[in-house]
């Protein structure tokens, strides 16, 4: 019998079998942040983040939820780095905790430089690919006391941050994020106030992205210079906007500009050196202060970019000169409610290629569906996160064979976590965590990508 044969047909997980994803050197990943599994947030000398401010502002985050325990990763990370190595994964995404790491005098905390240490080289002890994001939204409590990522200081932090953690842990990485999703950071955090540091002033994302990008770009030469055998990259969320009626041009440009807010405002400044004008016709006089040679820097050429894909949204005009996100019926929609609309995903590789002439090669840094996944006699059959990562494999599978150059693929998530606003109600995880006891338990969809990993492994095409 094939190990594709122990799992029920219906519930197989595996990109067609003519993919290049099946080659022994596409990069099979699973992925998690920091502040999302570690716990242990006064452990060690690590200082607050804002997301420990945050989660403490009552009516913030769902439940009350913090990030205090999270899956308790911290003492954990020996037996969770043994739960990776099961699956067969090639490689596993992690984030460091900049408040970890480094102290308030600016110097590295020894402390939480080791346990960074002991994690990546246990990894490379089991022959798993570390590819490490340097800042997964936990800016440093201190440096937003001073503005965040308003402060152009900020930046300047952020590439001596980068500069004395790739020194520490130089050898030890195989990709170099410098961010993830810069527009979450930016937009939901300081002009929708969904996210820490919670502001709500719509002037503010256009500037606080500018400083976030300025930081990456300043990171580059450090990050060359001190571990020159690690590739370099930032990863970024993108979406795909659907006019509500096809037929009205306002809608149509409605659903434009969301893609304009949504990827252009990021790809159009690291790919082509340029804000898209479009974005101030959204949200006018909000053009960010970018001194000579910023954009520069932020437009370095990269080894890879790192995307993040989960949905579809449905957009109407407001009206005046933005769009609303309307529900579409009859479609589809995971836990968080978005819709799942694979071929989108297709569309917006395709279409990055054809607009963006030095478009680096991509891996998908993450891609995952939340379901209210419940234990029954100790299995848990998820299979609407089966069906969707299915479908989604086949969707990067079709951009590929339509020329897109991409490397890799990390589901989101290696495990159940703290899903930032939404606490511990949403699970994303292909191992379920028991919050009361974290006990991990593998879902049917873990054990669908370890039976095609074995089948990959064992040249099984
Ligand atoms: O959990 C998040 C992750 O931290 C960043 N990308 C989207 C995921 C799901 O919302």
């Amino acid at each position: 019998m094939t190990l594709s044969a122990l799992i029920k047909p219906s519930t197989q997980l595996a990109p067609p079998r003519n993919s290049p994803m099946w080659r022994p050197d596409f990069t099979w990943g699973v992925a998690t942040a920091a502040y999302q599994i570690e716990g242990a947030t006064r452990a060690d000398g690590r200082l607050p983040s804002i997301w420990d401010t945050y989660c403490a502002t009552p009516g913030k985050v769902l439940n009350g939820d913090t990030g205090d325990m999270a899956c308790d990763h911290y003492r954990r990370w020996a037996s969770d780095v043994d739960l990776i190595s099961d699956l067969g994964v090639d490689a596993y995404r992690l984030s460091i905790a900049w408040p970890r790491v480094i102290g308030l005098d600016g110097q590295l905390n020894h402390q939480g430089v080791d346990f960074y240490r002991r994690l990546l080289d246990r990894l490379a002890d089991l022959g798993v690919q570390r590819y490490v994001t340097l800042y997964h939204w936990d800016l440093p409590q201190h440096l937003e006391d001073r503005g965040g990522w308003l402060n152009r200081d900020t930046a300047y932090r952020f590439a001596d941050y980068a500069d004395k953690i790739s020194r520490a842990l130089q050898g030890r990485v195989t990709a170099w994020s410098t961010l993830n999703e810069p527009w979450c950071s930016a937009y939901l955090g300081y002009s929708h106030g969904r996210h820490a540091p919670g502001l709500r002033q719509p002037r503010y994302a256009p500037q606080a992205m500018h400083h976030l990008l300025l930081g990456h770009g300043l990171a580059q030469p450090a990050l060359k210079a001190n571990d020159p055998g690690a590739q370099r990259s930032i990863v970024v969320n993108i979406g795909r906007g659907m006019p509500e009626d096809p037929n009205s041009a306002a809608d149509r440009d409605a659903a434009h500009l969301f893609e304009v807010q949504q990827n252009a405002w990021v790809l159009d400044a690291l790919l082509e050196g340029r804000y898209p004008d479009e974005l101030f016709r959204l949200w006018p006089g909000t053009e960010p202060l970018v001194l000579e040679g910023d954009m520069a820097l932020i437009s370095q050429p990269l080894d890879h970019l790192g995307i993040n894909y989960y949905h579809r949204s449905t957009l109407r005009s407001d009206g005046a000169h933005g769009f609303v996100e309307v529900c579409r019926p009859g479609v589809e929609r995971s836990q968080m409610g978005w819709e799942v609309a694979p071929e989108a995903f297709t569309e917006l590789l395709v279409g990055f290629r054809q607009r963006y002439a030095n478009l680096p090669p991509i891996v998908i840094t993450e891609n995952g569906l939340a379901s209210a996944d419940m234990v029954v006699d100790g299995a848990i059959e998820d299979r609407q996160r089966v069906i969707y990562l299915q479908r989604h494999f086949a969707a990067v599978h079709d951009a590929m064979a339509a020329g897109v150059d991409v490397r890799g693929y990390f589901v989101w998530s290696l495990m159940d976590n703290f899903e930032w606003a939404y606490g511990y109600e949403r699970r994303f995880g292909l191992v379920h965590v028991d919050y009361g006891t974290q006990e991990r338990t593998l879902k049917r969809s873990a054990k669908g990508l370890q039976a095609f990993l074995r089948e990959r492994a064992a040249g099984i095409v």
